[in-house]
Parts: C-alpha cells; structure tokens; sequence
C-alpha cells in the first residue's frame, strides 16, 4: 500500500481557534501529519509518495469556484488591511433566507464562506489546503490503477468542507473530492464512510441530494457535540439523495463495544447500496485520550476497526484512507495506522 504525503501542509500553521469563546492555541497542529507519516513508516506498511500535482479540476468537479478563488486570494486580501496575524470572519450569513451575493470586503468573505470560526487562513493555508487536495487525489489514482487499499495523509483535514464553505479547521473536501474522482472508474455507485468523531456534515452537504455517493458517518450525537447543527439519524438526504445518507449518531462515553457495532451497520449498509469503491474519513479523535472528544476508544480498538473493514475488501471493494480528525499528537500516529495494520495482517 502507499502512504500520499506532501510537506506542503506545514505551510499552515501559527493559528489559535475560538474555544468557549477565548482565542486560545489550536488543536489542528502540524505535528499530526507528521506522526502519521511517521507511524506508516514504522510499521512498514509501505512506501511514502509524494503527489504528483493534477490541477485544480478534481478540486472544482466538487467545490464552487468562487470559493476557491476566495480561498486562493483570501490572505492577501488580508494583508492589503495591513494585517499580519491570521484572518477570521466575524459575520455569519447563518440562513436569513435572503438573497446571498458574494461581499466584495474580505471579512465578509470570511464569513461567507464559513460554517464557523474553526478556520482561520494564513499566509501557507491555500498552499497546503491544495496539497492535501491533491494527497486524495494521488489515493484515489492509486485506486484507480487497481490497487486495494491507499491512505492519504491529509492535512488539513476536510470533512466539514462543503461545496462554498470551510469549517471545522476544514477548507477543502478531500474525501469528497477523490469519492468523486472515483465514480469514473468504480461507478455508478461509491462509498463514504466516515469514522471521525464529528459528523462530516461538509461530506453530507455536498452528496445530500445525489444517489451515486452514499454517505455514512459514525459520529458523537449532535445533541452532545460539534458540530451541533446536524448528525441526526434522522438526516438521509434528500430527493434522489433519499435513503443515501446514513447518520448512526452515539452518546458520550461510547466504548468499543457499541461502536463497533454501529460500525457492522454501515459497513451493511455500504454494501447493500453496492458500492464499488469506499473513501474512509478516517479521523481517529475518537480515541479516550483526545483532548477535545468524549468518545473512548483504546488503542487497539483501531486495529480492530481495520479488521472490520476486511468485509468490504472480502467483498472486492477498494479502500482510500482520508486522514481527517484526531488530535491527541502522541498517539494520532499509530491509532490511523492501526486501522490500516488491523486491515493488511488481520
Ligand atoms: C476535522 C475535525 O475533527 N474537526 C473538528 C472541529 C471541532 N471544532 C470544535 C472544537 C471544540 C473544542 N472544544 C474543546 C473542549 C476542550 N476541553
Ligand atoms: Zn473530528
């Protein structure tokens, strides 16, 4: 298998995040790549690439591109203000239901283009958005020449991106980007299966009315954490998207017991729909020592995770790993490569 890693993402970095209302360090640290790559290497998975660069088309078949025009100018617009510390929005659209038309000023943009104040841009931020694009892309490629299983290292992460707004220390929707790439070679039918401890509400937005993506997401009750606003079981999407969206929210202190379980029913699901190719959103902030989640998974409840998985490679189906969540920086490194080690040796 190959690890899809690119230095690029260290370009963003030096940003706090709004916690409870105080601006305070971030949890998205560069170091989480980092050790990730590193723990593939050490367990001798196979070899870590670095991405060839194919453009912005893979990116614009899924975000709008406004947005990414918004992405790619947005610091220096920002500097224009005479600003040097890192741009946030402050003004929310937040659905008045009126009409929306793109501000001109960069703090309306800012908010614009936001589900939240989890993404604040810097001067690396489109760089290594970009690259991390182009990780899932390389994995979906990987895929695409007939190989099993690939990871890309991700980072920034991506799930609560969606089509026009960033999120959740999201910017791109790279999950989303490679399940789309995917369906010209694994079609009519593919498969997003997100383990991050969030629900990947940036992954449903954009798949929410189509039947050729089936997005499941096993994720802490909106009742009980971000991102608050959706997750519910209640959620299956919409128009010819109805009945492919799977939402299997659980409670706070949920074990391995019941979250393996919960994963048995999507990896059901996931085959019932037929899909041909599965994209894993594979955060790992579920594990019971993550700094912001109220999950309490085990180290080797990963591997167990991977052993899991083994039925959909059973049943011949591809897997793309997308490096997503997981922010405890000692042990992100081997709980995202024990889910693959749990796969390849069982
Ligand atoms: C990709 C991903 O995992 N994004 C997560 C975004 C979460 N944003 C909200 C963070 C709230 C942090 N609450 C901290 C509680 C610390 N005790
Ligand atoms: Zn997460």
């Amino acid at each position: 298998m190959h690890a899809w890693y690119s230095s690029h993402h260290l370009a963003h970095h030096g940003h706090g995040e709004l916690i409870g209302g105080e601006l305070l360090a971030g949890f998205e640290l560069p170091v989480r790549a980092e050790r990730v790559r590193d723990a593939f290497v050490a367990a001798d998975l196979g070899e870590v690439l670095t991405p060839a660069d194919a453009g912005l088309q893979p990116i614009l078949a899924v975000h709008d591109a406004r947005y990414v025009a918004f992405l790619q100018s947005a610091w220096a617009e920002w500097r224009a203000l005479g600003r040097t510390h890192p741009a946030l929005g402050m003004v929310w659209h937040a659905g008045l239901g009126l009409p929306r038309e793109e501000p001109r000023h960069i703090e309306g943009k800012l908010g614009f283009y936001s589900i939240d104040a989890g993404c604040a841009i810097v001067e690396g931020t489109w760089e290594a958005a970009y690259w991390s694009a182009q990780c899932a892309v390389a994995g979906a490629q990987s895929l695409q020449r007939g190989e099993a299983t690939a990871l890309a290292v991700c980072r920034p992460p991506g799930h609560h991106a969606a089509a026009a707004l960033m999120g959740g220390y999201c910017y791109l929707n790279n999950a989303a980007i490679a399940a789309q790439m995917l369906l010209a070679t694994h079609g009519p039918r593919v498969g997003v299966l997100d383990i991050d401890y969030h629900h990947g509400n940036g992954t449903q937005a954009i798949f929410w009315q189509r039947d050729d993506v089936f997005f499941t997401s096993l994720h802490a009750d909106p009742h009980d954490d971000y991102p608050y606003l959706s997750g519910h079981a209640s959620e299956e999407g919409e128009g010819a998207g109805h009945g492919h969206t799977l939402n299997l929210p659980l409670p706070a202190g949920t074990t391995a017991p019941a979250y393996l379980a919960a994963l048995e029913v999507a990896i059901d699901a996931t085959l019932q729909r037929g899909c041909r190719a599965v994209v894993v959103s594979l955060g790992v902030d579920t594990f019971e020592r993550d700094p912001i989640s109220k999950f309490k998974l085990a180290m080797p409840d990963y591997l167990e995770i991977g052993r899991r998985l083994r039925r959909l490679r059973a049943a011949g189906v591809p897997l793309l790993f997308v490096f997503e969540g997981g922010y405890a920086t000692d042990e992100v490194g081997s709980n995202a490569v024990n889910v693959l080690v749990g796969l390849e040796r069982g």
